[in-house]
């Protein structure tokens, strides 16, 4: 059986990238709700109804696990989303948060997220509850998902954009941000060039790989290591631009989108 993940559209690979990395021998199905991103601006309500839809199309496809690649849905929906199915049900914030309290020595840390997650507060709450002497700071860069989205995170625009964007947001002692938006990996050079090499960027997708393989291991849902893996990918939105992006992306030939 495959592993199910979900976003509101291209983010969510930054994840998939890294957990098949870490596991290829697992099988993986993504939806991505492009028709319906961002949901960075959305209400709660709204975040929440769209998230269950994309996990009853996922258990539909009979994953053994869900892992839920995007912050804004894992900061409004996880909860929800663990209370209402029998399998697994791994999220990005908390993976995120451990590895940057680990990383950090100042203990003042960064946060770069959608709005929604940013008004959450679910960020916050998690790095101090690991941590009470832990100085959060957070921006909101709904920005940057569109231009991830648009297919252009690597041109001079988007250079401009995360330097505008950034300007002022560094305080003398963060050592450490976190990529709180799993579209944000995909901006990554641009916002470690901005930030300066002394800050550590936290990619919450690459943590959150080890906790999937954890839970996997945990309760023996593991897939032979002599079987190859396949990913299904599917959007709500256009399978064209998608593909681009995929494929620009993940690098690999063994895509079925729809
Ligand atoms: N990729 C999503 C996240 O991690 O929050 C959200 C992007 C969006 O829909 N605004």
């Amino acid at each position: 059986r495959p592993i199910g993940l979900l976003d509101s559209g291209v983010g969510g690979l930054t994840v998939l990238k890294a957990v098949k990395d870490r596991l290829p021998n697992e099988s993986f199905v993504y939806i991505g709700d492009t028709k319906r991103c961002p949901y960075g601006n959305r209400t709660k309500e709204e975040i929440i109804t769209f998230t269950l839809e994309l996990v009853q199309f996922l258990l539909d496809q009979n994953v053994k696990m869900i892992v839920i690649a995007c912050n804004t849905a894992t900061a409004h929906a996880l909860e929800i989303v663990r209370s209402k199915v029998d399998i697994p049900v791994i999220g990005v914030v908390g993976p995120g948060s451990r590895a940057a309290v680990s990383t950090s020595d100042s203990k003042q840390i960064g946060v770069l997220a959608t709005v929604s997650t940013v008004e959450s507060g679910f960020y916050e709450q998690s790095l101090l509850e690991k941590d009470g002497e832990i100085e959060v700071k957070s921006l909101a860069c709904p920005e940057f998902v569109d231009i991830v989205e648009a297919n252009a995170y690597e041109s001079a625009e988007a250079r401009t954009l995360v330097e505008e964007k950034l300007a002022g947001f560094k305080t003398p002692k963060m050592d450490t941000v976190i990529l709180g938006c799993t579209h944000f990996p995909l901006l990554a050079p641009f916002i470690q060039e901005v930030l300066g090499q002394d800050v550590t960027l936290v990619d919450s997708g690459a943590l959150t790989s080890y906790e999937v393989a954890k839970g996997l291991e945990k309760k023996g849902l593991e897939t032979a290591t002599d079987s190859k893996g396949t990913i299904q990918i599917f959007t709500t939105g256009s399978e064209a631009r998608f593909r681009t992006i995929v494929e620009n992306w993940l690098e690999t030939d063994q895509l079925d989108i729809k």
